[in-house]
């Protein structure tokens, strides 16, 4: 509730009401000020709040827009808390008097419409703007990796060398290599239920679906190893679904595609290393087992 000061039932003492609003709004604005004024001030210093730029291109933009998110529910929950305590505090019962009734102002019901109505069309504004582009599809992309989650693991093919399938489960983390400053088009699916696929340092998100082929793109700008796992509660082994993504220079990324003879050479080639990875067994190459329950 909010006193109006032009209440003509309390013409006698409008002006001590008056001076007191304009005294609480004054603090109001000061610790307003005490609060916004680091967020502002620290301009791009902004904490990550659990999320790190990531390693492709859009997932700094990704990484942008949660910040912006972080923020702007941490001005609008900030500030609605200050004014539940202040009107708990301010307009506590103090006496068995009914208070003063001053609903129907149409000022502030016309406030309290409008700016929810323009934060939440703002946000979703800048939640298209990133995410257009993070979903569109490149005309000619450098490299191709098909996708197949299953309960509980993933197989990764590479259409530019057939012979190159590296299927992992349960406790044998596969390994997905894809090259650096280059586009890679994944084409993914599921053979079973529901499945995410989520990688964290990319800041990317997208469902395997059964019967659905999803497709998006990854420009990846930096070498390394990054874990992985599967985002939706798919069964038993669900917490068991990690695969590892390895990124190398797209040069290695080229020949050693062309010159693997299955998909653990390809991996080992990957890796800079004559022996097999310990995470993707001979077997593995031999296709996705079938599972029951
Ligand atoms: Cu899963």
């Amino acid at each position: 509730m909010i006193p109006s000061v032009n209440d003509p039932a309390n013409s006698s003492d409008s002006g001590i009401v008056r001076s007191r609003t304009s005294n609480s709004s004054r603090k109001g604005l000061k610790w307003l000020a005490l609060v916004v004024a680091p967020i502002l001030l620290s301009g791009c210093q902004l904490p990550g709040f659990g999320i790190t730029p990531g390693v492709t291109t859009s997932s700094h933009k990704v990484y942008k827009l949660w910040q912006g998110f972080m923020v702007t529910g941490l001005i609008v929950g900030g500030f609605t808390f200050v004014l539940i305590i202040f009107a708990a505090v301010r307009y506590r019962k103090r006496n068995d008097e009914i208070p003063r009734q001053t609903q129907y102002n149409t000022l502030v019901e016309v406030l309290y419409t409008v700016i929810p109505t323009l934060i939440v069309a703002a946000l979703f504004y800048f939640t298209i703007v990133v995410e257009n582009p993070e979903v569109a599809l490149a005309s000619n992309p450098q490299a191709t990796v098909k996708v197949v989650a299953f309960q509980w693991g993933w197989r990764f093919s590479y259409p530019g060398n057939p012979s190159v399938n590296v299927v992992g489960q349960t406790t044998q983390n596969p390994e997905l290599v894809l090259p650096v400053n280059e586009t890679t088009r994944v084409i993914l699916t599921s053979l079973d239920v529901v499945h995410g696929f989520y990688i964290k340092d990319f800041n990317f998100s997208q469902y395997a679906l059964p019967g659905v082929t999803n497709r998006f793109d990854f420009h990846v700008t930096k070498a390394g190893e990054f874990q992985t796992q599967c985002t939706q509660i798919c069964g038993l082994y669900h917490s068991l679904m990690y695969f590892k993504v390895k990124t190398i220079p797209a040069a290695q990324y080229h020949q050693c595609l062309t010159s693997a003879t299955s998909g653990d050479s390809f991996v080992a080639c990957a890796n800079g290393t004559s022996s097999l990875k310990a995470t993707v067994r001979p077997s593995a190459t031999q296709g996705v087992p079938v599972h029951h329950g």
